[in-house]
């Protein structure tokens, strides 16, 4: 069935018509609906309606309480409409249901409340300045911002960049991914319906290099914030810069070690560290993906692995007792299996999987790699797919040097009942987020962004306002005119 998909969320503008291009069902290949394609134009029509929503609209000028008031109606009917949110998401992602419905939706909807709990607490500071002036500091919204988000976590994404975009009083356009254009469009629609004015979100489906490019060049959009690849990551700064130089947040690739110590409850370890890098299909930016293990439970920690990846029930998302879907999509699939093929020709010992599963849609069959080499394809690249590399180590001081031999610094995860290791490790270890004991928490008052080609700034919690609010001093003097 084709389904002309033509809703344009809370824009006050209008798509070039005639343009679709299909998004697809990755458990068939199948097209689930035609989108309304957003090109240049289209992006400057939204950022002239998301320009008159911040210049002349209610939107900045309302109380901080209005706006937090329709943020939390925003998530309230996130939770009425829970099912077909999930839904959509499993549908056009290819992502447990459990997950879309168990996680997702739930932090889509906690991460909105967490940011309406901020819209009236944003304030500024009086500064004791020498000699007889009041000096303030106010903080203001910043304009249109301008985000571009990817296909992995298309909900995730959306509430991570918008939550605190709106709260801080700022207009937004929205470019989604290519791949996953359905969800945000009609969450959009839920924002609207909780009271957001027309043109303060405008959500454009389309391309990178139009829509997108369109997006970062753009001289009326007053900051931009991206997640995706480092790559593109890479274009969008440069593009930003050499238009109106607005400020760019950028939320990019991993190859996040996952470490495990020799006093480490081996079973334990095994089902945490396979959680680190399968979960999403391996389609995670932090996911665990460089398994070091310590030599003393290295062939255990092996063994294991192995059994738990063939144990992994891979199939339709929609089915219960699923734990991993399909790729997102054929492009993915592809690179993923080449990728797996450079492990087994670089001499890597294959454990487990290394094939697609089944013959029909982008499934993979959950891959485990031992004996890997920290100079192998597979341990120094992005793989973004279900594949495990086991390294082995032997001290603590060579693996904070091996962990931190990458061009990524995103996240980590440490395995160990020592205190003095945990604590070792964590600081030393050069990554945006280490996860002790845990993996993959992402509560929304945790700061979560990367170090060297991970990224640049901060999303979540209190420091993902700061990258929506411009700082104004305001300086008068205590008794009168100055002169
Ligand atoms: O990413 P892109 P792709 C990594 C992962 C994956 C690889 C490629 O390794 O295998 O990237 O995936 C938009 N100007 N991650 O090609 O290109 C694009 O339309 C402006 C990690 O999907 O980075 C989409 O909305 N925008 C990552 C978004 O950028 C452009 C999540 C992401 O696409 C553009 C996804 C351009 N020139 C992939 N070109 C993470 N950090 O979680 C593309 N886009």
């Amino acid at each position: 069935m084709l389904i002309a998909f033509r809703v344009t969320a809370t824009c006050t503008f209008q798509f070039s018509p005639g343009r679709t291009f299909p998004t697809v069902d990755p458990r068939t290949g199948e097209v689930i609906a035609l989108v309304a394609e957003g090109d240049s134009e289209d992006i400057d029509r939204a950022v002239a309606a998301a320009r008159r929503a911040f210049d002349e609209g209610p939107w900045p000028r309302m109380t901080a309480y209005e706006r937090c008031r329709v943020l939390l109606r925003f998530a309230d009917l996130i939770e009425q409409h829970a099912d077909e949110v999930a839904a959509l998401e499993t549908w056009d992602n290819g992502k447990t249901l459990t997950q879309s419905a168990g996680a997702e939706v739930p932090m889509l909807a906690r991460c909105m409340r967490y940011y309406a709990g901020w819209a009236d607490k944003i304030h500024g500071l009086v500064v004791p300045a020498d000699g007889a002036h009041h000096a303030q500091v106010l903080h203001e919204p910043v304009g249109v911002a301008g985000q571009i988000i990817p296909w992995n976590f298309p909900l995730l994404m959306f509430a991570w960049k918008v939550g605190p975009a709106l709260a801080c009083g700022n207009t937004v356009v929205l470019k989604t991914a290519e791949q996953t254009p359905l969800s945000a469009l009609y969450v959009a629609s839920l924002l609207h319906e909780a009271g957001l004015p027309d043109g303060v979100l405008n959500v454009v489906s389309g391309f990178g290099p139009t829509a997108g490019a369109a997006l970062c060049s753009h001289m009326g959009v007053d900051k931009l914030a991206f997640t995706g690849s480092t790559g593109t990551g890479q274009i969008v700064l440069e593009l930003a810069a050499r238009s109106n130089l607005k400020p760019v947040t950028l939320e990019l690739g991993g190859k996040s070690p996952f470490i495990v110590m020799d006093d480490a409850d081996v079973d334990q370890a095994v089902e945490l560290a396979h959680h680190a890098v399968f979960f999403n299909q391996g389609q995670c930016c932090c996911a665990g993906s460089r398994t070091f293990v310590h030599e003393r439970v290295y062939d255990e920690f092996v063994e294991k692995s192995k059994a738990r990846a063939m144990k992994r029930v891979v199939g339709d998302p929609f089915r219960n007792g699923v734990e991993q879907g399909p790729q997102i999509d054929e492009e993915q699939f592809k690179k993923i299996l080449r990728y797996v093929q450079s492990g087994v020709d670089s001499g890597a010992t294959l454990l487990a999987g290394g094939d697609r599963a089944g013959n029909r849609g982008f499934y993979i069959q959950p891959t485990v790699f031992a004996d890997a080499k920290d100079d192998m394809k597979i341990a120094r690249e992005e793989i973004f797919g279900p594949v495990q590399t086991i390294l082995k180590f032997s001290g603590v001081e060579e693996v904070i040097r091996r962990a931190n031999a990458s061009h990524y610094g995103l996240a980590a995860g440490v395995f160990t009942r020592s205190l003095g290791a945990a604590n070792t490790l964590s600081r030393a270890l050069r990554v945006g987020t280490v996860w002790v004991n845990c993996y993959d928490v992402f509560d929304a008052g945790i700061p979560f962004g990367g170090y060297k080609m991970s990224g640049v700034g901060r999303e979540k919690g209190v420091y993902a306002l700061r990258n929506y609010l411009q700082t104004k001093a305001v300086v008068t003097p205590i008794r009168g005119a100055a002169w």
